[in-house]
């Protein structure tokens, strides 16, 4: 009998990293994709040194063809883990750049939706499947400057809605994990194109945001419990923000 198999993507940093480590730490062998395939691979290795049954897969979940070849190679899926996503710019919906809402329309829905397709067959096939999408508060409200982001990942959430009424009566749960404010290496340096200072601002007088571990935390919480338990929705926010828009900051 093979290790039951979790595919984690966007696993190069983060929250898929930490979420890599997680589900290894609880006994699956963990498959790690992205698109930087050095990170990935050290991670393994590190990964694979500490005990773990680890492997990296160099993937981006927004080209289809590539997903297929993915899933195809596979020989058991049990858990998936759509993390990878992310935010591009701050601004109005009147000066937004539909280049930006696109991509992140591609990677934050699209990619989701490439790697569920791919993969239902054979986490049904496991007989427990967990399909788990990393969301956003984005998802459930929004904020000025970020309707680009906020619409993708209300996608998101609505694919992961639509999914578990779609497959109800199949072994495969659909969870859905929305964390708030995260501060991780890239989120925030991404959305500003590598302005450090500006990132650096969104977590400014914040005692402390979630980390990238405390996420995954609760996804391997959300994984681990009994088939039969489908955490539907856990929003995860650090004690300083009470909502999208409000948000104690010390002087
Ligand atoms: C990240 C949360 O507030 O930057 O998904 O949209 S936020």
């Amino acid at each position: 009998m093979s290790t039951p198999t979790a595919v984690i993507t966007g696993a190069s940093s983060g929250i898929g990293a930490a979420t890599a480590r997680g589900l290894a730490g609880a006994g699956f062998r963990v498959v790690l994709t992205a698109r930087r395939g050095d990170r990935i691979e050290a991670l393994a290795g590190e990964l694979t040194r500490a005990g773990h049954a680890a492997e990296a897969r160099v993937l981006d979940v927004t080209d289809r063809a590539a997903v297929d070849a993915f899933a195809a190679a596979l020989d058991r899926c049990d858990v998936l883990v759509n993390n990878a996503g992310g935010a591009l710019g701050l601004d109005p919906v009147a000066t937004g750049d539909p280049a930006d809402w696109q991509a992140m329309y591609e990677v934050n829905v699209l990619g989701v939706l490439h790697m569920t397709q791919a993969l239902l067959p054979a986490l049904t096939a496991s007989g427990a499947g967990t399909v788990l999408v990393v969301t956003s508060t984005a998802g459930h409200g929004t904020y000025e400057g970020g309707a680009g982001y906020a619409a993708a990942k209300h996608g998101a959430r609505v694919l992961a809605e639509t999914l578990r009424l779609e497959i109800v009566g199949r072994p495969v749960r659909v969870v859905e994990i929305a964390p708030g404010m995260v501060r991780t290496d890239e989120f925030s340096l991404t959305r500003f194109r590598g302005d450090a200072a500006r990132a650096a601002k969104v977590y400014e007088g914040v005692a402390e945001p979630l980390t990238a571990e405390d996420v995954a935390d609760t996804i391997t919480w959300a994984v681990t419990r009994p088939p039969h338990v489908n955490v539907d929705l856990l929003v995860v926010r650090p004690r300083a923000q009470a909502s999208n828009t409000k948000v104690h900051r010390e002087a």
